[in-house]
């Protein structure tokens, strides 16, 4: 009852009269990482297109709804749009998470452009509930350590922050991964519950993870997808005219982000070396076909479970795998 309430007052608060229709968007890390950077953008395109008919408060931080909370917080109306990371619900969003396998995706720009694909092709049934306003996917994760990593030796139970799909991955070469939303790992590096992560490498300067992790390996294995979700009562109360701004955004919203991250990781980059002097890594031949080696079972897994939900497991790693070749030639 108060959810709906709550919901009533955010939509039409904003008859003619009274100004613009107000909008909560939620989103759970910090205001300078790319899912905040892309929300400030989005509701900046979204105003200005609206012409002033809809006003959206952006709330970053986890000051409304938590990481974990943020597509059920969607659903009930806590939050008229929220911003998530599919990896923090692996069984959840299977079907879409089949893009954070170890399928060789090379940037945040193919990768959020496919995912847009896989979406719009099989609709999953776990995006049912709410209106997808928009998904991308992070640039290619790599490690971020404290002590450098150049082999699988020196990975043997280093304590590494991962989620989701990228946690099998670190479980495969043998580290020992620590499982936590990009949120809450500031404070675990600080305070040494872990020795590094392994993510994409724009949070060395965002988080300011260089002056910390002085070490970065690469490893260009995973991406991570993310969803921009919205409540249907909270949609459906929106002029046609105001849904056709939103729905023109999809798919060039996931491009921009992927633009942006895809830049910003080679400035962060830039930026840890000039600032922290960090070491980056690259693996030998040698060294990194013995890394590739061990990652092959997490595929075959994901087919499996996905298959016994019922989902085209073959089917999706090929689409995917044709929508990647696509968007690269583009
Ligand atoms: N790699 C995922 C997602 C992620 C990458 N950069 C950020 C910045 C802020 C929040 C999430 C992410 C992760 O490690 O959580």
């Amino acid at each position: 009852m108060l959810t709906v309430l709550l919901l009533t007052v955010s939509v039409f608060s904003g008859d003619a009269a009274a100004g613009p229709m107000r909008l909560r968007y939620a989103n759970f890390p910090p205001a300078p990482t790319f899912p905040c950077v892309q929300m400030e953008r989005w509701k900046t395109e979204v105003e200005k297109r609206t012409g002033g008919q809809v006003s959206i408060q952006t709330f970053p931080g986890g000051t409304l709804l938590d990481a974990k909370d943020m597509m059920d917080g969607v659903i009930a109306g806590q939050a008229d749009i929220g911003c998530f990371s599919m990896a923090y619900q692996p069984g959840r969003f299977l079907l879409t998470n089949a893009l954070s396998l170890p399928l060789g995706i090379p940037s945040a720009k193919v990768g959020s452009l496919v995912l847009w694909d896989i979406y719009s092709d099989y609709h999953p049934a776990s995006f049912a509930k709410v209106k997808v306003l928009t998904m991308f996917t992070t640039a290619p994760a790599n490690i971020m350590s404290k002590t450098p990593v150049r082999t699988l030796a020196d990975l043997k139970g280093l304590d590494l922050r991962a989620s989701g799909g990228a946690a099998q991955i670190l479980k495969a070469w043998g580290a020992n991964q620590v499982g936590m939303p990009m949120s809450e790992t500031p404070e675990a590096l600080q305070k040494g519950v872990v020795q590094g992560l392994f993510s994409s490498l724009e949070v060395m300067k965002d988080l300011k993870f260089a002056e910390i992790c002085h070490y970065v390996t690469i490893t260009d294995t995973v991406i991570y997808p993310f969803a921009v979700v919205m409540n249907l009562d909270a949609w459906n109360a929106l002029p046609d005219t105001v849904k056709k701004v939103m729905d023109d955004l999809r798919v060039e919203q996931a491009e921009w982000t992927g633009n942006y991250m895809d830049a910003h990781v080679e400035e962060a980059v830039a930026w840890s070396k000039d600032n922290y002097n960090i070491e980056v890594i690259t693996l030998p031949p040698v060294e990194k076909v013995k890394w590739e080696a061990l990652l092959a079972p997490i595929s075959t897994q994901w087919q499996e479970d996905a298959k016994s939900k019922g989902l085209p497991a073959e089917a999706i790693l090929k689409d995917i795998k044709l929508r990647m070749a696509e968007r690269i030639g583009r």
